[in-house]
């Protein structure tokens, strides 16, 4: 059990107003000195963190990787500096005073939003509103996940979610919030700075929700509390810890900038330094007689105490731990370890062998679903799910249990029509440690989850997209569902690797590649449309691997080169072929994952991609393609949107066939390329 601070035991030496003050303190004079920053929302809510990291959170700073720690998240991001005086003060490792003077300065630790990785105790990466809701879910989900198979005794803790007015109007709490209520949530807290400003004014001028029923409508326990009385706080907190059933949500009324004596209440506090003057008039008010920076030693001495209040418990926990065996226990934190990834690089060996001599046409969906029956058994921490498109998606198998409200034993998750709302959660299954997430929609709703997928990417987590209906492919739902920009957009982000399989056996390379890469997301870009085998002679190598590889090399030198990703590859195969009988000698190169053929050698990209003159074909728009085909190559693929007819029309009505690459290839033979 975490121990409490009570105010008894904090005093003679430091009262709670001293501790939130130091906060706040912390906050407005790093701002200052940074000259730019957020000390609003840090003032106003130094005294629920402060009740909350002295008496409940159970947290070790000296190892901030205590798997059963609890969780928490700032989805407010923009007030960093409270989470960054908050690791400070409790005295976790690398957070030294020096850190917070060179807020938002290059290098440091501290920049303006919090960065996950950045610095031990930030959980993730925040700043674009709602994002932390969502992914409090999903940590708050991937606890319950893990207690049903481990028990109390390995994991068994609470995830709070500081969350301001921004947060909620944003769209994706909406998702959130349902899916966690739907979920029975019972460990997820949050704190609501309901402060009513935000950078334009008062909230008044903008919406008039009423939080706590929206909140109670989504099945979440609701509590309105006093932001700046500690012991409201502190009973709230505690009543919200015994709802087990719901979700918490407590609104905290509080004061932005609390202690600026003519600027707290309005939005001038909000996202500028308070200025000179009113820093000064805020030591004032708040009766801080320190310089900027320091702390009384008693001071610090009480919240280093708070740092390490849970120790006993988190040894306590060490002890139950080492009696898992390794394996699980390594497992809590890492779900694919060194003996997992062997299982799953044998596995895909094997599944690619039956691939190989399955003449059948298969969907790169349906690949992929057989891939995922293959693997569920080998990787324990593999949660699945899709966004209501479950049978499209290819995501379930006979071998998955449905996650329901109360008994998270399941390995699948129904996350609803709510595209955004998974991905940030999948955020938060991937960040709490112990779950490798997958899940799919269309290629299309991308978009719907693009912010989240970007803090995938920028995070470097192992979140699988599993992506399907990729192209006009998909036929007759039409333009509103075909994807066509989508993979240039996808391809544009940093950090993240977008494969499109040729066919099944390139399918089951690209899932060995998105689950054994630890540090990067991925986009599974699959097809509904049944595509035949072209890897008929099994190899073990998994040629996936280089991002790219000559699948046909004719005799002699190359006239031309085609390029091709997913399911234009067969139309390229076919062309290649027909271009033999005309006696023009044309290489077909299978591209299933560009970020991965960017990374290899040079000679192996020049070998790759030869010097005859290329074709790339892809039924997407042409934008990034002239890195490869170079300014004389030949782009075959979609000038604009879709149509609603059956796929095969569709690929003639935009000349996406094999006919145009021959036609190509034949202006293109013989010329430099
Ligand atoms: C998705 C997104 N849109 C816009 C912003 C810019 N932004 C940062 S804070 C903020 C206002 C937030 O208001 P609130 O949550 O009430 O914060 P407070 O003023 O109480 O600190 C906005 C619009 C953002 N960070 N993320």
């Amino acid at each position: 059990m975490a121990e409490s601070l009570t105010e008894d035991r904090l005093l003679p030496d430091a009262t709670h107003n001293d501790m939130a003050n130091a906060i706040r303190a912390l906050a407005m004079d790093a701002v200052q000195k940074a000259d730019s920053g957020h000390p609003g929302m840090p003032m106003g809510m130094a005294d629920v963190a402060t009740v909350l990291f002295t008496r409940f959170l159970k947290f070790d700073a000296a190892d901030p990787n205590w798997p059963d720690r609890d969780r928490f998240v700032l989805s407010a991001g923009h007030g960093s500096m409270l989470l960054y005086s908050l690791l400070y003060l409790t005295g976790y490792p690398e957070m030294d005073i020096e850190q917070l003077k060179h807020f938002r300065q290059l290098g440091s630790k501290t920049p303006g939003h919090p960065e996950y990785g950045h610095a031990p105790g930030i959980e993730t990466t925040t700043g674009p509103l709602g994002q932390g809701i969502g992914n409090a879910v999903g940590m708050a989900l991937a606890e319950r996940l893990l207690n049903a198979r481990h028990g109390d005794g390995i994991v068994s803790h609470y995830t709070y979610c500081l969350s301001g007015d921004g947060c909620l109007m944003e769209g994706v709490s909406h998702e959130a919030i349902s899916l966690a209520g739907h979920l029975k949530l019972g460990r997820l807290i949050l704190l609501f700075d309901d402060n009513q400003i935000s950078i334009d004014g008062p909230t008044s001028l903008s919406v008039s929700d009423n939080q706590l029923e929206r909140f109670r409508a989504s099945n979440w326990h609701v509590a309105q509390v006093d932001a700046h009385d500690p012991e409201a706080i502190a009973l709230a907190i505690e009543n919200a810890k015994q709802v087990t059933d719901r979700p918490s949500m407590i609104a905290c009324r509080s004061i932005i900038g609390y202690g600026a004596p003519t600027k707290q209440g309005t939005a001038s506090t909000h996202g500028s330094p308070l200025g000179h003057e009113e820093v000064a008039g805020a030591r004032k008010y708040l009766k801080w007689t320190h310089e900027p920076f320091v702390l009384s030693k008693p001071l610090l001495a009480a919240w280093r105490a708070a740092g390490t209040r849970n120790r006993a418990a988190r040894d306590a926990w060490m002890k139950a731990a080492s009696r898992l065996d390794e394996a699980t226990r390594g497992r809590l934190t890492d779900p694919i370890d060194a003996e997992t990834k062997k299982a799953i690089i044998a596995a895909i060996k094997s599944i690619k062998a039956d691939f190989s001599k399955d003449n059948a046409k298969l969907a790169t969906r349906q690949s992929s679903q057989k891939v995922i029956e293959k693997l569920l058994p080998l990787i324990p921490g593999l949660i699945g799910g899709s966004a209501d498109l479950t049978p499209s998606n290819g995501t379930l198998t006979k071998l998955h249990a449905i996650v329901k409200p109360g008994d998270y034993s399941g390995t699948y998750i129904h996350y609803g029509v709510r595209e955004h709302g998974m991905a940030a959660a999948m955020n938060g299954l991937a960040l709490h440690g112990g779950i490798v997430p997958y899940g799919g929609t269309f290629l299309v709703f991308t978009d719907y989850c693009r912010p989240s997928i970007r803090l995938s990417a920028l995070m470097g987590k192992r979140v699988i997209y599993v992506m399907t209906h990729d192209s006009i492919g998909l036929g007759e739902d039409g333009p509103t569902h075909q994807p066509v920009e989508h993979l240039a957009s996808l391809r544009a982000m940093p950090n993240i690797n977008v494969f499109r399989p040729a066919d099944s056996v390139e399918c089951a390379e690209c899932w060995e590649l998105a689950l054994t890469n630890d540090k990067t997301p991925s986009i599974l870009a699959l097809t509904r449309q049944g595509l035949p085998v072209l890897r008929r002679m099994h190899q073990d190598e998994n040629l996936s691997a280089k991002g790219a590889y000559v699948l046909i090399e004719p005799e002699g030198e190359r006239d031309v080169t085609i390029l091709a990703t997913g399911s234009e590859v067969s139309l390229a195969v076919d062309a290649a072929e027909q271009l033999k009988d005309e006696g023009i000698k044309a290489a077909v190169v299978s591209m299933p994952c560009w970020e991965l053929f960017e990374t290899q050698s040079e000679a192996y990209r020049d070998k790759v991609l030869g010097t005859a003159p290329r074709i790339g074909i892809e039924a997407a728009v042409e934008f990034g393609w002239r890195k490869w085909l170079g300014p004389e190559g030949i782009f075959i693929g979609m000038r604009g949107f879709g149509a609603s007819a059956p796929a095969d029309a569709l690929y003639k009505h935009f000349g996406i066939t094999a006919d145009a690459v021959k036609k190509a290839a034949r202006d293109l033979a013989g010329k430099p390329k």
